[in-house]
């Protein structure tokens, strides 16, 4: 049985699904493997969203021609029928590595792409030095007139950024990626500071992936590969901050090459490595660090504790709001129960634009860098609370395993906060059918 990758090179949860297939397939752990198919307007148009009400990339399609949307749930499907190379600890055995897995897979995704979708959009901007736009242009060109020549694929997507974004008046009169940065309560005044954000967790990665080569050891998990999100197909493959990558860097961005894990030059888990032994023979050895594992009896190492620390401190209480707000657009007249709710990450959900923008019902405040901002309420954040509550519980299932993990977040500011997550949860739960969230009755 084959899986087929519905992807686009230059998308953020793109690079997170496909590092992470290739891992499992060179793992000798994905069954017959995958084929990376490019998601073309064609494809996306008609086949992507007929099946699954989404034309958002990625999505997987199985052996048995059925449809898994979202990098989240193809790694939970994945993850669920092989399970030699697990890319997640044992909750049960490993809670406090676990729970780290997944509290970095959502501050990758969901936080992360605020500071990652603004350098790419920032950097294409009319008058702003350096600049990245045929670049830009290049990459979604290479999507929307996909085998054509090279000069047609540039027009392309010069032409989608100007009738779709309107680029040239983005600042005056934002439309489409430019209105999305606004819904996500980045504009002129807090993008530097969501850029320093972007800034201290790439310093906290130097720190960590100096010592061990993935977040928990010699070893990838769900964790690194939800990083890769902002940090491959934005960070690492966007000219300008691509140049910054490299250049300022270096070790987190020859994390990026490990693993996305095409390029085996970057102490790549798929890579040998030998010394010569006294007779001259081969003698092999791990080629990542920490023998090539992950870090035994559950040690979450300091520096990425740090990491984590960045999620409770700059996200958490946009999470705790969003869990309120949630709550009480369910229990509005805006709302019929079980009905549907924005599902989006990038921008407002059409059907719900204006509850979603302005002072909408579903916008609330938020601080970054010590600015009060106000961005849209995605409800999405509360399927992944979801998911994460259900790990909790697994991980607190046990006397021991309760104790660890009470200790391990309660070092945290507001850690302590994420043990009362189901009653913050209990008035706003959601269910997702194919890329369609609603609320439960
Ligand atoms: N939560 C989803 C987000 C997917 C997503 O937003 N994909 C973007 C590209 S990185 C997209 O296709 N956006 C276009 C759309 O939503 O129609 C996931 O993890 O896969």
């Amino acid at each position: 049985m084959t899986y087929r990758l519905f992807s686009w090179e230059l998308s953020y949860f793109s690079g997170k699904a496909r590092a992470y297939l290739r891992y499992k397939e060179r793992m000798g752990d994905l069954g017959e493997g995958f084929e990376d198919v490019l998601a073309t307007p064609e494809l996306v148009g008609g086949l992507l969203t007929p099946a699954t009400g989404s034309g958002a990339v990625p999505q997987m399609q199985t052996g048995d021609g059925s449809w898994v949307q979202d990098s989240s749930d193809i790694i939970d499907f994945i993850e669920a029928r092989h399970d030699e190379a697990p890319v997640i600890p044992s909750a049960a055995h490993a809670p406090r590595q676990a729970l780290a897995c997944y509290l970095v897979e959502l501050l990758a995704d969901e936080w992360m792409v605020v500071p990652g979708f603004w350098e790419r959009w920032y950097y294409s901007l009319p008058d702003i030095e350096p600049n990245h736009v045929d670049y830009n242009a290049m990459q979604w060109g290479s999507v929307f007139a996909a085998g054509a020549p090279g000069n047609e694929r540039l027009a392309a997507g010069a032409g989608v950024f100007e009738n779709l974004f309107g680029i040239s008046e983005a600042r005056s009169n934002p439309r489409g990626v430019y209105a999305g940065l606004v819904h996500l309560g980045c504009t002129e005044a807090t993008e530097q500071a969501w850029w320093a954000s972007m800034e201290n967790i790439l310093g906290l990665l130097d720190a960590h992936f100096g010592v061990h080569d993935f977040l928990l050891g010699g070893l990838p998990s769900l964790g690194d590969f939800g990083l890769l999100g902002p940090l491959y197909a934005h960070l690492y493959r966007d000219a300008t901050s691509g140049f910054m990558l490299r250049t300022q860097h270096p070790i987190v961005s020859e994390w990026v090459e490990r693993t996305n894990g095409n390029n085996v030059s970057a102490r790549s888990y798929g890579q040998k490595l030998y010394s010569l032994g006294a007779g001259g023979e081969l003698v092999a050895r791990p080629a990542t660090s920490d023998g090539g594992q992950w870090l035994p009896d559950d040690r979450v190492a300091p520096s990425l504790d740090a990491v984590v620390a960045v999620f409770f401190e700059e996200m958490w209480p946009m999470l705790a709001s969003t869990m309120e707000k949630t709550a009480a657009f369910i229990a509005s007249d805006a709302h019929e129960p079980g009905g549907g709710l924005p599902g989006k990450t990038f921008t407002a959900d059409p059907p719900w634009y204006a509850h979603q923008t302005g002072d909408g019902a579903l916008t609330h405040d938020f601080e970054i860098g010590g600015i009060q901002a106000r961005r849209m309420v995605t409800p999405y954040h509360v399927w992944m609370l979801q998911r994460l509550a259900r790990v909790l519980a697994e991980a607190r299932a046990g006397e021991a395993g309760r104790a660890s993990v009470t200790t391990w977040l309660e070092q945290f500011p507001n850690g302590g906060e994420l043990l009362e997550l189901d009653d913050r949860l209990a008035d706003c739960r959601v269910r997702k059918e194919g890329a369609r969230l609603f609320s439960v009755r």
